[in-house]
């Protein structure tokens, strides 16, 4: 036998001794999420998951991040997730432990950001007696999760890990809840990692139809009045460098949405910002006189479409999915596509090649004609107060030319999200990170912390409202202990500032409850010194720039603004909630003229 094979055996039989080797079920879990590829773990130990922090402890591969809250552990995964495109993983002990999760796995089922949840459960001769701390989370997450496990027998720890982390991260990607109960962990099993996953019944199609393809195709060359409707599933799909080479190649304008802004560049001339409640007057404009839709991984969110009757009436549909649920769900698509956006997008520059080869090919002027017109007469702008406090558009728009396009910047949820979507230029995918089918406030923080844990060389700020920190800035403890150097801005506008403005617009002003009266308790900076963090406060325009570039020099802790803003700026433009998109404000009471509506 030569030394080669011999060793190839040795290798072999210790493989063989490996695989029939006796071990707990809480070993055999660790084992597992390190076959599948973990390296960090998000999570708080509780008498259920206890079995698992024990063998967590000798693991030489994985890194568990202890959390102050479990809500914190879910977003951190979801961060993770985002900015490495790799299942996020969170762990939690039973009953209470595990309904914390329950925001975060909402959030990254609405966003369809791939996650793992490990949860403890009591024993299986205990489940359905109300035991201590039992919560049957398989229940309560079977309509946020795209599939849940509970496990009670420890041979099927390492085939439930491996399917868990396929289905989480392949298809429409989401989030896998996995309870295994207490006793499993402690029993003795071996342990075997699956070669591969067989799900019959689970085979997402990622391959469009060919005959869509050029059926889309077709549309688009007749066309006179595209739009590329480009939405978070371009992101999913890693498609960002495709998109830009059928816009380019076609001239056809490009609208992104919230989960989508950097997947095309915002500096590039064929963009036109954001759709939706808070868009651009013209990226509204364009979709709703549009006569054909070119949507790419978005599901014609109420937030974009506004009364959804009257939305783009004159439009054709081209609808692009994985998920073929989205397609015709909420607007019927006259083509629709299922697959992956990277390979529709590939697909569909081929078809057009070949369009264009046969003399078929659009022909947009008119149409840029149009939308250039309002581009200039109907920029994103805002007022400065002329108090000489600070204007949180200005503060934000400071934030990333500070940060720059290679930062990452992770939005709470309110008016800093909408003016962070607009105000900072982001020219790289996966450079804008927030919560935004479900809106969940606290989301900032403890994403900019997972974020930071996948991408330790970036630079990534947390743009916060001052109501979002307080849901969550206990993660700033986790971040100081664990040397994760987030900068935080928090835009303290003393109040709900969303909640807020509605109140402003619609109920007469009258603030019911959206004080939060933050500029005095608590008082941020040194709130953030109190956690280890670097604590600072900004409140005159003169100061932005200084306070900024103290901010960016500090990279061994944390760092926390507190950015005393105008508590009375508003998100403009605007379309009221449950009204036409033709409805759409500039500023209270201000509409755009829609000359030219008859094209
Ligand atoms: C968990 C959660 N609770 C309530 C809301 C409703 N809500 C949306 S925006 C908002 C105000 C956010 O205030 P703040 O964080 O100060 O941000 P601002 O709007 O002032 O920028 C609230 C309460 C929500 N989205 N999420």
């Amino acid at each position: 036998m030569s030394t080669g094979s011999r060793a190839a055996a040795r290798g072999h039989s210790e493989a063989r001794v490996l695989m029939s080797e006796q071990m707990t079920g809480a070993q055999s879990l660790i084992k597992s999420l390190e076959a599948a590829g973990v390296d960090t773990v998000f999570g708080i130990p509780g008498g259920a998951i206890l079995p698992a922090y024990d063998p967590l402890l000798d693991s030489r591969k994985i890194r568990h991040v202890l959390v102050r809250h479990e809500q914190g552990a879910g977003h951190a995964a979801e961060g993770y997730a985002l900015a490495t495109g790799r299942p996020g993983v969170c762990m939690a002990t039973s009953g209470p432990g595990a309904t914390n999760l329950v925001t975060p796995i909402a959030d990254a089922y609405m966003d369809s950001v791939p996650m793992v949840a490990v949860t403890g459960q009591v024993p299986a001769s205990a489940i359905g007696t109300d035991a201590f701390q039992e919560a049957d989370i398989r229940g309560i997450t079977l309509p946020i999760t795209k599939h849940n496990y509970l496990v009670t027998d420890p041979a099927e720890i390492p085939r439930t890990i491996a399917e868990a982390f396929h289905i989480a991260s392949t298809g429409r990607p989401g989030p896998v809840l996995v309870d295994v109960s207490k006793d499993a962990m402690q029993s003795m099993t071996t342990f075997t990692w699956p070669g591969s996953v067989d799900l019959p019944g689970y085979r997402p199609v990622t391959r469009p139809h060919a005959k869509q393809v050029r059926e889309a195709a077709r549309l688009i060359s007749e066309s006179s009045r595209p739009v590329l409707y480009v939405g978070g599933g371009v992101l999913r799909a890693r498609a960002a460098k495709e998109l830009r080479v059928l816009a380019e190649m076609t001239g056809i304008p490009v609208v992104t949405t919230l989960m989508a802004r950097g997947a095309f560049p915002d500096s590039h001339p064929l963009h036109l910002g954001m759709p939706g409640m808070h868009g651009t007057v013209a990226a509204v404009g364009a979709l709703q006189k549009s006569d054909l839709l070119i949507c790419l991984g978005a599901r014609f969110d109420d937030r974009v479409t506004g009364k959804l009757s009257t939305f783009a009436p004159r439009a054709k549909v081209v609808h692009a999915d994985i998920d073929p649920a989205e397609i015709s769900k909420n607007r019927v698509a006259d083509v629709p596509i299922v697959g992956d956006c990277r390979e529709v997008i590939a697909d569909l520059v081929v078809a057009l090649q070949a369009e264009a080869a046969a003399g078929r090919k659009g022909d947009y002027a008119g149409w840029w004609r149009l939308l250039e017109e309002w581009r200039s007469r109907y920029p994103l702008g805002y007022d400065k107060p002329d108090d000489g406090s600070l204007s949180p558009q200005h503060v934000i728009e400071k934030i990333g030319q500070a940060g720059g396009p290679e930062a990452l910047y992770v939005a709470g949820v309110g008016q800093h999200q909408m003016w962070a979507a607009h105000f900072i230029s982001y020219e790289n995918p996966g450079t804008f990170l927030n919560s935004g089918g479900a809106g969940t406030m606290g989301f900032s923080v403890p994403a900019a912390m997972g974020a930071k844990v996948a991408q330790p060389d970036a630079t990534v700020w947390a743009i916060d409202g001052d109501g979002c920190f307080q849901m969550t800035n206990q993660e700033l403890a986790t971040c100081a202990l664990e040397n994760i150097p987030i900068k935080v801005a928090v835009i303290n506008n003393s109040s709900l500032g969303m909640i807020r403005q509605w109140q402003t617009l619609f109920y007469d002003g009258r603030y019911s409850n959206s004080d939060l009266h933050s500029t005095r308790i608590p008082d941020f900076a040194k709130l953030a010194e109190a956690y280890g963090c670097v604590g600072l406060r900004c409140e005159r325009p003169e100061d932005v720039d200084d306070v900024l570039a103290k901010a960016m020099s500090v990279n061994d802790v944390p760092v926390v603004v507190d950015f005393v803003v105008h508590r009375d700026a508003m998100v403009w433009p605007m379309v009221a909630a449950g009204t036409s998109n033709d409805d759409i404000k500039i500023a209270r009471d201000l509409a755009p003229a829609w000359d030219n509506d008859d094209l």
